[in-house]
């Protein structure tokens, strides 16, 4: 069993406020001075973006792997990938500020009884869940992230999918004027961002709606208000500040598969045995580890195979990738 009974201790009461929030307390020591030369951009995040992170209610999660150790608060925040605000992983946390928030809907379409267009406040519960999940991009990096979420099937069960729904399309924020990566001459992706999944990985309950981490609201940089978490495929199919969920018959299009379909599937589970074209994915650089860190062997389905390998049986996932 991957998971240990939950526990009465949130990540969120763990690590004191001090330690992740406060920029100088990294940088003090001699460790410090790596961080900084290799992380120029966290002096940038923590000033620059103002709004203010409520504190969020929790509860603790039996699919949390409340075992693993957090990557400081620090290099979730300002090691992204959102390139709506630029194609560097500095470039979220030093642009994102400008992204407004609130008020914040997301319109469900598509093959349910209940479609509409759901105020924020009518899909998040007032209790989430503390989740600590593996985060492996498909670049061969990776993090630990406390998030706090809510299962997507709790959504799903809401708008109640039709019988001819099999899968789930996600759409991510058009708004040029705030996001600077959707305007100018240079265009990284088309826009929307989208992604999607089958409707039983979907519904499964590892499948998270987060709006949080370390126990408060998301930053912007990662993907505020709302996003999904699928901890056992690809970060990229995590997709960030979601406007849009559809249930569809076909299998949907993703950002990524469009932009270059050998190197990135429509699956994305994370994959030690399948190379990327130009990378192997055996093996993972640790953020925040340190400069000398050695590499950790990936694990097949991020170390989530006891719980979803089902889903996959019988499928070739070197063809299916
Ligand atoms: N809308 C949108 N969602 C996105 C991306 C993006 O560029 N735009 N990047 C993806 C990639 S490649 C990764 S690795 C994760 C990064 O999430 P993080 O910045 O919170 O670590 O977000 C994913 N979701
Ligand atoms: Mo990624």
């Amino acid at each position: 069993m991957v998971f240990r009974p939950a526990q009465k201790i949130l990540p969120s009461e763990i690590t004191p406020k001090s330690v992740y929030l406060n920029r100088r307390t990294l940088l003090a020591g001699s460790a410090g001075a790596a961080i900084g030369s290799i992380m120029p951009s966290v002096a940038h995040s923590a000033g620059e973006n103002t709004r203010v992170l409520q504190k969020l209610e929790t509860r603790p999660s039996e699919y949390s792997n409340e075992d693993l150790e957090p990557t400081a608060k620090e290099y979730i925040t300002s090691y992204n990938n959102f390139y709506e605000f630029g194609t560097g992983k500095e470039d979220p946390a030093r642009n994102a500020h400008t992204l407004t928030v609130k008020p914040w809907s997301i319109k469900i379409d598509g093959l349910v009884n209940k479609p509409g267009e759901y105020a924020y406040e009518d899909l998040v519960p007032a209790v989430q869940e503390d989740r600590i999940y593996r985060f492996r991009c498909v670049e061969a990096w990776s993090m630990v992230v406390p998030w706090v979420g809510f299962q997507l099937s709790e959504i799903l069960d809401k708008v109640e999918p039709l019988g001819s729904a099999k899968y789930v399309a996600f759409e991510t924020l058009v708004r040029p004027e705030e996001m600077p990566g959707q305007s100018g001459l240079f265009q990284a992706l088309e826009w929307p961002y989208v992604e999607g999944l089958r409707l039983d990985e979907a519904m499964h309950p590892l499948t998270l709606m987060a709006t949080g981490l370390y126990g408060e609201e998301l930053p912007n940089q990662n993907g505020a208000p709302i996003r999904l978490v699928v901890p056992w495929k690809y970060g990229f199919k995590s997709i960030k500040s979601i406007v849009r969920i559809t249930l569809t018959e076909q299998e949907p299009p993703t950002s990524w598969n469009i932009a270059a379909p050998r190197e990135y599937g429509f699956y994305s589970n994370v994959n030690p045995r399948v190379d990327h074209p130009r990378w192997s994915q055996a093996s993972e650089r640790i953020i925040g580890g340190g400069l000398f860190a050695k590499r950790k062997p990936t694990l097949r389905f991020n170390g989530y195979e006891e719980e979803v390998g089902d889903l996959y049986a019988g499928m070739d996932l070197t063809k299916f990738y």
